[in-house]
C-alpha cells in the first residue's frame, strides 16, 4: 500500500510547498501569505476576523487537495456508488475544530498560531456558525456526512445555501426576541462557489402534449419563469483518512437569459421583481422544528434544490457515460424526512420527459435510488401541500404525482380488493377535504427502504402512521438508530476527558467508538474516577464562567448540573423540570434548613417564533429563576438559567458540562433525540422516560446506570383511551397542587395571574403530554437521583460507564447501517483504488 501511497502523491499537486505543508513552518508561511494577499493584512495590523480567515483558508486548501484527490480517484471508477445526502437543513456548526482534528494537525496549528502571537482558541472563537438547520435532524445530517468521510464512503450533501440560518435568539424581559442570522457577514472561507456547475430550474406556467420524432406523445412543461441554482461546495474531510466528500448547497438567483423586456418592453421594475423573487427562495431557514408552516416559499424552497441537486446527478452521472435509465446504479439517495421527497416525482420527470425513458423503467430506476427517514410521528409535523398550490407552482410535477398514484392505487386495489379504508389513506392525495399532496405517502410509494430512527420510534411507525404500508411493502422497513459524531461532541469540546481517555486507552476510539468498552475497568479504580471528577470540574467551571457573562447568574461549579438543552415544545416536557424545580423551592420555603442537594437547572433552546407556548414556557423558567435565584432563603442551593441563543458552538461548552441530562419527553413522542448521546457520552447521567433512542442507551449503559421514570408509550395510549384526567390527578396530589397554585397566584409574575395560566390550564384540563400523570414518579426518580449524587464515588463511576458503554451511539455506527441495509454500499479506499 505504500507504493499506491506514492503514486496517488505523484499524481497531484507538491506535497510540501506553502498550500500542502502540515508542518509548523508551513502553517506559519501559509498563514502570513492568506492574510497578506486575501485579506491584505500584516501580522502586526491584523484582526481576530483577519486572522480567523487567514487560518481557515490555510486549512481550506489542505482539504481542497484532498477533495480532488477523492473526486479523481471517484470518478476514474466506473462502479463506485455513491450516496446522495438531501437534506433542507445541515446544522454544520463551527468549522476549523473539527477540520483540525480530522487533519490531525490540532497541535501544529497551535503551535504556528502561538508563534504568531495569537492564541488558536482565540481564533476558532472568532468564527460565526453555520446555522442551516433548526435542531436534531439537520445535526443529524451534519453529523452523517462527517461519518460518511470518516467511512471513506463517497457521497455529497445537498441542500440549500441559506443566507440567513436559524435566528439568534435573545431574552429581553425573560421572553425570546428573534434576530435575523447574518453569518455571511464577515465572509465564509469554508466554502467554493461553482457557477460553472450553475443549473436551471422551472416554475408556474403549464404543461403540452406533443409528438416527438418517432412519434410518442410526450409531455413538456412550459414554465412562467426559470430560477438558477449556484453551487456552493464546503469539503468534508473525514477523520484521520485522505478521503474528503462535499457538501454542495444551492443558492438561487435570477436566470441571466430571462428577459422581460421582451414581452414587457420597458419594464424595468417588473425585471427586479423577478429577481428579488428568484433570489429569495434561499433567504431564509424556516424556524419550525416539526411544525407545519404550509408557506409556498418552502415548497418553492424543497422544488429548487431537490431538482437542481437531481439535475446535477444526472450530470455527474453522464460524465461516466452512464444511461439516464441505470441512474440508480451510479447513485443512492437518502431523502432526509419528506422535505426533499419531491424527488421522487421530479427523478421521474427528468428521466421520463427529458430523457424519454419509458415509463416503467424510469420507475423501477427511481424506486431503486430512493429511500426515506422518517423522523417523527407528531401529525402536526407530516407535510402536506394544497395540490392547488402544486398546480400552480409545479404543474408538470403534479401530473407526475397523479400518474404514479393512479398506477399505485390500482396496484393496492388488486392486492387488498374492497378496502376502500385502505385506498384513501395510502392514497399520495388527500381528498377527505381540501385535497392535498402527502408527501409521505410520496416518499413510501417511491423508495426501496424506509427507516425509523431508533428502535422504539421504527416499531411505533410500524404499528400507527406507517400501518398500511407494512402490510404492503413489509421488505421495506428498516431501523437505523441515529448516532452522533465523537469527533465534534467528545475530541473537539471536551480535550480534558479525550485527553484522561488517551492516557487511559490509547487513541484509536474517536474512529472506533467501540473501543471505549476498555475504560469500563477504570470505573472501579479511585485514581481514575477522581481524575474524571477533576476533568468534570474544570469543564463546569468553564460553562459558570460563560452563564455568568452571559445572563449575569452565579452558579456554584460544585453544585449539580442538571441540564435540559433542546428545541423548547410541550412534548420535550420543559416544564416538566420547571413543575420539579419549584417542588423543590417549595420544600426549602417550608423549610428553611432543609438537607437538599445543591443544583444548577441549566435551559436552553429556541421556540418556533410563532408557538405561542413554547415562548411562554420560556418566559416561565427565566421567571422561576428571578424568583429562586435572588431569595435569601435558598442560600444559592438552587440556581435556575436560560442559557440563551443555544446553538451548536455553545452545545460544544455545555455537554461536556453536565451532570445531569434531562430526556424527560412523554413516552412515544421524541422519535430518537440525540442530545441524548452527547450528553451520556461525556459522562452525563440522564434522567430519562422510555422514549426514542434512550431504550438503547438504557440497554447499553445498564438499568443500573440510568434513571428510568415514567409511563411507557403503550401506557400513555391506554391512559388515552380510557379517558385521561388530569385534573383528578392534580386533586390527589398535594405536593404538585401546591406547585401550580404557586404558580397561579403570580408569585413569579409579579402578582399577574393570568401570564402563565395558558400552561397550568392547559394542564389541569388537557394536560395532552400527561405532565400529570409522570409528575410524582419524576419526583421520585430526581429524589433518587439526589441521593445518588451524594456518593461521589457511585456517581462517577456510573458516569465512567457511561462513557464507557456508549460506542453504538458513534454515527460511524449509524452510516454502517445505512450501507448495509439500505445503500449496499461499500467503502472505497482511495489509496488502494
Ligand atoms: O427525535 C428527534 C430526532 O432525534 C426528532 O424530533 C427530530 O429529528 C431528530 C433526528 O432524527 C425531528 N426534526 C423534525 N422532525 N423530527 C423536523 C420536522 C420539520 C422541520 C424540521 C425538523
Amino acid at each position: 500500500s505504500n507504493a499506491n501511497n506514492s503514486k496517488v502523491k505523484r499524481a497531484s499537486a507538491p506535497t510540501i510547498d506553502v498550500r500542502s505543508g502540515m508542518d509548523v513552518e508551513s502553517l506559519k508561511q501559509a498563514i502570513t501569505e492568506h492574510l497578506f494577499y486575501q485579506q491584505g493584512r500584516n501580522i502586526v495590523n491584523t484582526s481576530l476576523n483577519d486572522l480567523y480567515m487567514a487560518v481557515s483558508h490555510t486549512v481550506h486548501d489542505r482539504l481542497l487537495q484532498h477533495e480532488h484527490k477523492t473526486m479523481n480517484a471517484v470518478f476514474d471508477n466506473n462502479n463506485v456508488r455513491l450516496v446522495s445526502y438531501m437534506s433542507a437543513e445541515f446544522l454544520m456548526g463551527p468549522q476549523l475544530g473539527v477540520n483540525l482534528i480530522d487533519l490531525n494537525i490540532m497541535a501544529e496549528m497551535e503551535q504556528a498560531v502561538q508563534e504568531l502571537g495569537f492564541s488558536l482558541n482565540t481564533i476558532m472563537a472568532q468564527e460565526e456558525e453555520p446555522g442551516l438547520g433548526n435542531g436534531g435532524l439537520g445535526r443529524l445530517a451534519a453529523c452523517y456526512i462527517d461519518s460518511m468521510a470518516s467511512q471513506q464512503i463517497p457521497a455529497i450533501g445537498y441542500g440549500i445555501r441559506y443566507e440567513f440560518g436559524i435566528f439568534d435568539q435573545v431574552i429581553r424581559d425573560g421572553w425570546q426576541v428573534e434576530i435575523t442570522d447574518k453569518w455571511l457577514r464577515n465572509g465564509n472561507p469554508w466554502e467554493s462557489a461553482r457557477p460553472e456547475l450553475a443549473v436551471n430550474v422551472k416554475f408556474g406556467g403549464h404543461t403540452e402534449s406533443y409528438l416527438d420524432s418517432n412519434e410518442y406523445l410526450r409531455y413538456r412543461w412550459k414554465p412562467d419563469y426559470m430560477v438558477t441554482g449556484i453551487p456552493y461546495d464546503t469539503p468534508i474531510m473525514g477523520y484521520k483518512v485522505p478521503s474528503c466528500n462535499f457538501l454542495r448547497l444551492w443558492k438561487s438567483e435570477a436566470e441571466e437569459s430571462f428577459d422581460f423586456s421582451s414581452f414587457n418592453q420597458g419594464d424595468y421594475y417588473k425585471a427586479v421583481e423577478y429577481k428579488v423573487k428568484s433570489e429569495n427562495i434561499s433567504k431564509v431557514l424556516y424556524p419550525n422544528d416539526e411544525m407545519l408552516g404550509g408557506k409556498k416559499l418552502r415548497l418553492k424552497q424543497q422544488y429548487f434544490f431537490v431538482s437542481c441537486s437531481l439535475q446535477d446527478m444526472m450530470n455527474i452521472h453522464l460524465r461516466f457515460d452512464g444511461k439516464p435509465q441505470d441512474f440508480h446504479k451510479r447513485w443512492a439517495i437518502q431523502l432526509n424526512d419528506t422535505h426533499p421527497s419531491v424527488a421522487v416525482a421530479e427523478l421521474m420527470r427528468i428521466l421520463v420527459d427529458e430523457y424519454h425513458v419509458d415509463w416503467d423503467v424510469a420507475w423501477h430506476t427511481t424506486c431503486s435510488t430512493c429511500s426515506y427517514t422518517n423522523h417523527t410521528l407528531l401529525p402536526e409535523a407530516l407535510e402536506k401541500w394544497p395540490v392547488g398550490l402544486f398546480a400552480y407552482l409545479i404543474p408538470r410535477v403534479l401530473e407526475i404525482i397523479f400518474e404514479i398514484n393512479y398506477r399505485f392505487l390500482k396496484e393496492v386495489s388488486s392486492r387488498f380488493p374492497g378496502d376502500n379504508g385502505k385506498l384513501s389513506r395510502m392514497s399520495i392525495i388527500d381528498e377527505s377535504g381540501e385535497k392535498f399532496v402527502r408527501m409521505a405517502n410520496l416518499a413510501c410509494v417511491g423508495c426501496c427502504a424506509i427507516n425509523g430512527v431508533a428502535e422504539l420510534h421504527t416499531e411505533l411507525l410500524k404499528q400507527q402512521i406507517l400501518h398500511d404500508w407494512v402490510e404492503m411493502f413489509p421488505e421495506r422497513f428498516h431501523n437505523v438508530t441515529n448516532g452522533v459524531t465523537p469527533r465534534r461532541f467528545v475530541v473537539l469540546s471536551n480535550p480534558g476527558l479525550s485527553n484522561l481517555i488517551i492516557e487511559s486507552i490509547g487513541d484509536k476510539w474517536p474512529g472506533k467508538l467501540d473501543e471505549l468498552r476498555k475504560l469500563e475497568p477504570f470505573a472501579d479504580d479511585a485514581a481514575f474516577r477522581e481524575k474524571f471528577r477533576s476533568v468534570k470540574l474544570e469543564n463546569k467551571k468553564i460553562l459558570a464562567a460563560l452563564i455568568k457573562e452571559r445572563t449575569g447568574v452565579v452558579v456554584n461549579p460544585s453544585s449539580m448540573f442538571d441540564v435540559q438543552v433542546k428545541r423548547i415544545h410541550e412534548y420535550k416536557r420543559q416544564h416538566l423540570s420547571v413543575l420539579h424545580i419549584i417542588a423543590l423551592y417549595l420544600r426549602i420555603k417550608q423549610n428553611p434548613d432543609i438537607d437538599i442537594v445543591p443544583r444548577t437547572f441549566i435551559f436552553g433552546g429556541k421556540a418556533a417564533p410563532g408557538y405561542f407556548s413554547a415562548k411562554l414556557i420560556i418566559k416561565l423558567i427565566n421567571s422561576v429563576g428571578d424568583v429562586v435565584n435572588n431569595d435569601p432563603d435558598v442560600k444559592d442551593r438552587l440556581k435556575v438559567v436560560f442559557f440563551p441563543d443555544f446553538n451548536v458552538t455553545n452545545a460544544q461548552l455545555i455537554y461536556p458540562a453536565a451532570d445531569l441530562s434531562e430526556q424527560i419527553s412523554t413516552a412515544g413522542k421524541e422519535a430518537s433525540g440525540t442530545g441524548n448521546m452527547k450528553f451520556s457520552m461525556n459522562g452525563a447521567l440522564t434522567i430519562g422516560t422510555l422514549d426514542g433512542a434512550n431504550v438503547e442507551i438504557r440497554e447499553e449503559v445498564g438499568n443500573d446506570n440510568f434513571f428510568l421514570f415514567g409511563l411507557t408509550a403503550a401506557q400513555v395510549e391506554d391512559a388515552k383511551r380510557n379517558g385521561y384526567n388530569p385534573h383528578f390527578i392534580y386533586d390527589n396530589n398535594e405536593e404538585l397542587r401546591n406547585v401550580i397554585s404557586m404558580i397561579n397566584s403570580g408569585r413569579f409574575s409579579n402578582g399577574d395571574t393570568n401570564l402563565f395560566k395558558p400552561i397550568t390550564d392547559n394542564l389541569l384540563w388537557h394536560d395532552p403530554f400527561m405532565l400529570m400523570a409522570d409528575f410524582s414518579l419524576y419526583i421520585a426518580c430526581q429524589d433518587l437521583v439526589a441521593e445518588t449524587w451524594k456518593n461521589t464515588a457511585e456517581w462517577n463511576r456510573m458516569a465512567i460507564l457511561n462513557v464507557a458503554r456508549m460506542g453504538k451511539f458513534s454515527s460511524d455506527r449509524s452510516i454502517q447501517d445505512y450501507c448495509e441495509k439500505i445503500w449496499k454500499v461499500k467503502p472505497f479506499n482511495i489509496r488502494k483504488a
